[in-house]
């Protein structure tokens, strides 16, 4: 019913867990980005970012044709509303979690990647890059504590605003953080691992991803990789 697009890293995971969390059937594409699938043409067409997650719903609301979407946020609220789950449908506890879950579209998401990028991906070590991008990773995780102060999950309930932090706080060692710092990030941290589905949603696809090689890094970060495909997260 969905097809997932899929390669094993922080936005893909966001998808997985959201289908397993919801119990939403779903058939697992494998794109492996260290290989350069992503730039194959069928997968532009639903994806012209070239970039996993993306989704085909072969049996969408309006019984029309297969309906694609790309981009892992639109995705979250795409299936949130189709499932009916994880999205409040009231006006406030909706905008709630729509404005988190774009928080970490526009900021967690790119910044903590950049931090990844300068701190282990890079072959050349740029002290200033690693430096503003590990700030900026603390200033992010010090919101995020603020915001868990006086609350269980992000937003509300449990929702997909929560789905799309989690995976990239679970990454906080390379990104040289300590949830220690962190405390209410680390309990609410705590809190959603032990969730069974969500560890299931985690679980797809481990140990398919290599360790990223001189190869897939041409491919992803340099020559090799078609010129609209500048990296980002
Ligand atoms: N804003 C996009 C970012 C997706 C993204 O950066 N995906 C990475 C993997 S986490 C990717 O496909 N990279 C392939 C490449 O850089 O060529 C989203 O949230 O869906």
């Amino acid at each position: 019913m969905i097809d997932l697009y899929y390669w094993t890293t922080p936005n893909g995971h966001k998808i997985t867990i959201f289908l397993e969390e919801a119990g939403v059937p779903y058939s697992i594409k494998p794109i492996n980005i260290g290989k350069g699938e992503q730039f194959q043409p069928e997968f532009l067409k639903i994806s012209p970012n070239n970039r996993i997650p993306a989704i085909v719903d072969t049996e969408p609301a309006d019984e029309g044709e297969p309906l694609s979407v790309f981009e892992s946020g639109a995705i979250l609220e795409y299936l949130a509303v189709k499932a009916g789950a994880y999205l409040p449908s009231d006006v406030r506890g909706r905008t709630e979690v729509m404005q988190w879950l774009f928080w970490q579209m526009g900021g967690l998401g790119p910044m903590l990647g950049q931090n990844h990028h300068f701190r282990g991906y890079s072959n050349e070590k740029i002290a200033y890059a690693i430096e503003r991008y590990t700030k900026e990773t603390e200033r992010l995780y010090g919101v995020l504590d603020e915001r868990l102060a006086d609350r269980k999950f992000v937003a509300g309930d449990y929702s997909i605003a929560d789905m799309a932090c989690f995976p990239w706080i679970m990454t906080h060692k390379a990104q040289g953080m300590t949830l220690d710092d962190f405390p209410h990030v680390k309990r609410w941290y705590a809190l959603l691992r032990a969730r069974p589905k969500l560890q299931a949603g985690l679980a797809v696809g481990k140990g398919a991803r290599a360790p990223m090689d001189e190869q897939a890094r041409k491919i992803m970060f340099g020559t090799d990789a078609p010129p609209h495909s500048a990296q980002q997260q």
